[in-house]
């Protein structure tokens, strides 16, 4: 990773046929699921193309209602990004709200939008039976994301299989729009396209379900010692004998050895298994060594970064005002075509 000056990176430098475009909620310490699910893409993909990552600190607080703590994760993923190998000069990371913009898309975007298909959202659904406060910004979560794809012209978005549902919204979303106010030969947004890894899928928390920071469920990314080794052996298995075989398949915590594994291991893993003699708690001590040095370099690159605010902010400063000079052009168009004037602009 390079830690010199940061963001040289303009809109202008790559090819502009594939726009990634992805965000992370900063209501929690980011954990496996969000690696593996999407960061581990974010990171391989942003050398590669034109790319857009943003703390979406609105979509936060529909759940998480401490400023101290929206505060504290905002600057914390960050500081993740650039520690897991993020580079400001390839693309451009910044905080959702450094763009105001997208809270007026999305407020355009709301009078497109069927009540009832916001009623049906999975996700939607899942946070309200887990106890979430069924509040306005929760059941409208969808349509601030499609503002958020939309505005950067994104055209790759590479998230989590939980998330699928939601970019398939957006395409209904930016559908939408094009039917409604441009010609049918010159849509204003193309319909973007999701980047779900299929060997990945949902990733299980402690529990078993899937691991999410408002489910406490999680193994955090930078978690080490006792506490990483605490997490670990509470991980949730059935009650198999040490001498009986097992299905691998079936057991949470080598769902989580496969992310880390390699095929060859995974294998080798997978056979003691079957074969029995191997209890869940060789499985864990397993896992919970792959952790250990999975992340061991990132983990110190995050205790330098820890020192380093002042860095962490430049880079997101630049970030966002990259990301305003790509989203502003797109919504002089989105004002021209829905018939918003105005007197000072
Ligand atoms: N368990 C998971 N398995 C695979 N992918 C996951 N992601 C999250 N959990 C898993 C992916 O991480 C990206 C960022 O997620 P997010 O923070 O924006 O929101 P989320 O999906 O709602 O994640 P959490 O942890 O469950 O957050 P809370 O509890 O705050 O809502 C997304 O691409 C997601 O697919």
């Amino acid at each position: 990773m390079s830690q010199a000056q940061p963001a040289t990176a303009s809109p202008e430098t790559k090819e502009k046929d594939t726009i990634v475009v992805s965000g992370i909620q900063p209501s929690g310490t980011l954990h496996l699921g969000n690696y593996f699910g999407a960061i581990r893409q974010h990171i391989s993909l942003h050398r590669e193309h034109e790319a857009y990552f943003f703390i979406v600190n609105y979509h936060a607080l529909t759940s998480l209602h401490d400023a101290e703590a929206l505060a504290h994760y905002t600057m914390d993923v960050a500081t993740t990004y650039l520690a897991l190998g993020f580079d400001p000069e390839e693309a451009h990371l910044f905080i959702q709200s450094d763009v105001p913009e997208v809270t007026e898309l999305a407020w355009i975007f709301y009078n497109l939008t069927p009540v009832s298909h916001l009623e049906k959202g999975v996700s939607y659904k899942d946070k309200i039976a887990q106890g979430l406060s069924p509040n306005a910004g929760l059941l409208n979560y969808p349509v601030l994301q499609a503002a958020d794809i939309l505005i950067y012209g994104g055209t790759l978005v590479p998230v989590g299989a939980d998330q699928k549902q939601h970019i398939e919204m957006t395409r209904d979303t930016a559908g939408r729009f094009n039917h409604t106010f441009c010609d049918d030969d010159a849509p204003l947004f193309t319909l973007p396209e999701p980047l779900i890894l299929d060997d990945v899928s949902v990733v299980p928390g402690l529990d078993g379900r899937k691991m999410s920071k408002s489910y406490g469920n999680t193994i955090g990314l930078f978690d080490e010692g006792k506490d990483l080794k605490k997490k670990v052996m509470s991980i949730v298995t059935d009650s198999t004998p040490l001498d009986e075989p097992k299905d691998p398949e079936a057991d949470n915590v080598f769902a989580l050895i496969k992310l880390f594994a390699s095929d060859e291991k995974r294998e080798e893993i997978a056979e003691a298994y079957r074969a029995g003699g191997y209890g869940y708690g060789h499985a864990k001590k397993e896992l919970l060594g792959m952790i250990d040095s999975y992340f061991a370099e990132a983990r110190e690159r995050r205790r330098e970064l820890k020192q380093r605010p002042d860095y962490v902010r430049d880079v997101l400063r630049e970030g966002a005002r990259n990301a305003r000079a790509q989203a502003e052009p797109i919504m002089d168009r989105v004002r021209e075509a829905v018939g918003i004037v105005s007197a000072t602009r």
